[in-house]
């Protein structure tokens, strides 16, 4: 069997293969010999997002499609950035300038706000859809709680937007999960799979898969 997952983010693509393994044919958007145009991610839901990119993927390649749309809510900002989390600051250009602005200008707006109430979540939906059908094969979620980093608390507070540790992407740097004591750049690959939004999403992923007869192995 082979299912397309379909995000250009390969971070994400990194982190869903690692949980499903080989087991399930995963093929990239970089594996269909030709690039498509990316849908307008315009709806108010991370799962209204991540059904509108499996169906569009599903129906533009034939293929069956898994798509992931997730974002950081913040308590503090009534939820922002939310479904706007990979554009927040407007910047665009490489993950490496985009990522910054976005945590710059979060870190801007919490300036004022007290370790107590910078509370926040990553959540993530992923979604299965076939070709032929509209309906969705398969519709999961997964969220993990943690706070904000504070700007003195980064490793180099003259760059609070780098935060601290080295792995992962987009928010990971100043995302901090209190129970471990460290940001999720802090932990290894397999680490963050435990316990992230996406790692959680996956393995509910996985038994929809298995369920489907599309996953070969334990996965
Ligand atoms: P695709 O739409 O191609 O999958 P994307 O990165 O644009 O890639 P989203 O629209 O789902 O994906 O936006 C997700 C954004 O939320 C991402 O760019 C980060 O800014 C943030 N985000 C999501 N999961 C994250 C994680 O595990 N660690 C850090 N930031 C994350």
């Amino acid at each position: 069997m082979t299912i397309l997952l379909a995000t250009s983010n390969p971070h994400k693509l990194a982190e869903i293969a690692a949980v499903l393994g080989d087991g399930a044919g995963l093929l990239s958007l970089g594996d269909m010999g030709r690039a498509i145009a990316e849908p307008v991610e315009d709806q108010p839901t991370f799962a209204g997002n991540a059904l509108l990119k499996a169906r569009y993927y599903a129906r533009a390649f034939g293929l069956l499609c898994l798509a992931d749309d997730s974002g950081l809510e913040v308590d503090a900002l009534g939820g922002e950035p939310g479904v706007l989390s990979a554009r927040y600051s407007g910047r665009t250009g490489p993950r490496g300038v985009v990522d910054p602005a976005n945590n710059r200008l979060l870190l801007e707006k919490l300036a004022d706000v007290p370790i107590a109430r910078r509370g926040a979540r990553f959540v993530c939906a992923m979604t299965l859809c076939s070709p032929e059908q509209s309906e969705p094969l398969a519709e999961v979620r997964g969220v993990i709680e943690g706070r904000i980093l504070t700007a003195p608390e980064a490793a180099d507070p003259s760059q609070p937007e780098r935060g601290r540790g080295d792995n992962g992407f987009g928010y990971d740097p100043i995302f901090f999960v209190p129970a471990l004591g460290k940001t999720t750049a802090e932990l290894a690959p397999a680490d963050k799979n435990a316990i992230s939004h996406r790692g959680q999403a996956t393995r509910l992923m996985a038994a929809h898969l298995r369920r489907l007869g599309l996953l070969c192995r334990s996965g």
